[in-house]
């Protein structure tokens, strides 16, 4: 017996086999339960579909989260495939490259409006349509930076999206208690994936990482892979609003250990 087995477990953000949400979906396939996918456009379906075959995963459907109506048409696929849901992942962020570096004050009104829709809005509306298929005992599940809470160099615009994704998740959590259903977030450490390359400095933090948290390791998609399991498992059954950090440490530190910032710098 698995710790999910039995459970429908809905994955939404699946882009790559970096992605969080293959490691999330690796363990949640490895604790025996029923899996569905959506990926975000045509451009990545030649990517999730191989990924699916993997581990054997037959829904997969297309879900722009922009979109009311997508959201409605695989709501509608789901309820037909599953009937029920005990979990859904949201594993999904995105802000125009503009807003991820300079002055936040820079940051456009329609930047910081798309951030707000695909970032945060997508996960409220995903808790909206699902929740009437919602098992008691469910959970649902986000993915957040520590941006949120503290300035990160050039996070700008998705810092201040996490910090409402992290409100929303307690709010959702709020509302969907009387329906036996529980709303965390996993607050994970920087990770080499799509949504990290390319991101100006992100090398730089990836290894500063390593000497300023208290662990020095690097975290990965497998272990937010099993902090999720645990999430959204029967033993996270009283667990609800929470923001999980699986970073390491790195967030208890108010200040570098002088010998770790000596060695950050040396590089
Ligand atoms: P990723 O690029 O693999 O995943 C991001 C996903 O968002 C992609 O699958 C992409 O298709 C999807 N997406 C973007 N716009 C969408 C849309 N309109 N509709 C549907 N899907 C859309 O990168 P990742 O790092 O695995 O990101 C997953 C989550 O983890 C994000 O919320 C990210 O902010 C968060 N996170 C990442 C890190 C990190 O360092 N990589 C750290 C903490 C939190
Ligand atoms: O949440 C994220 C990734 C967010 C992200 C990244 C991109 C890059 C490509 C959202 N939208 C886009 N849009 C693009 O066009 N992370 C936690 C990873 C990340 O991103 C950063 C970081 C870290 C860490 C951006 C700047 C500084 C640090």
């Amino acid at each position: 017996m698995g710790l999910l087995t039995g459970k429908n477990a809905l994955i939404f953000g699946l882009a790559n086999d970096r992605s969080i949400a293959w490691g999330i979906a690796q363990a949640f396939a490895r604790e025996g339960a029923n899996l569905g996918f959506s990926y975000a456009g045509d451009m990545l379906e030649k990517r999730v579909r191989p990924l699916a075959a993997q581990l054997g995963v037959n829904f997969v459907e297309q879900c722009d989260v922009a979109s009311d109506e997508q959201i409605a048409a695989v709501t509608e696929k789901a309820r037909s495939h599953f009937g029920e849901i005990d979990i859904l992942v949201h594993s999904i962020g995105f802000a125009n490259k503009d807003e991820l570096q300079g002055k936040f004050y820079n940051t456009s009104r329609a930047g910081f409006h798309l951030a707000m829709d695909i970032s945060v809005y997508s996960f409220v509306g995903l808790a909206k349509a699902f929740q009437p298929l919602m098992r008691r005992g469910g959970a649902m599940l986000t993915l957040t930076y520590y941006g949120s809470v503290k300035v990160a160099p050039n996070y700008n615009m998705m810092g201040v999206a996490k910090a409402a994704l992290e409100a929303s998740t307690r709010y959702l959590a709020s509302d969907l208690g009387e329906q036996g259903v529980r709303v965390n977030a996993i607050s994970a450490g920087p990770v080499r994936t799509l949504a990290a390359m390319g991101v100006s400095g992100f090398r730089e933090m990836h290894k500063n990482f390593v000497e300023l948290s208290p662990l020095h390791e690097n975290i990965s998609i497998e272990d937010c892979g099993n902090a999720a399991v645990y999430l959204c498992s029967d033993w996270a059954a009283h667990v609800t609003g929470e923001i999980h950090y699986v970073d390491s440490g790195y967030n208890i530190m108010a200040a570098p250990d002088p010998q770790a910032l000596k060695a950050a710098k040396a590089g």
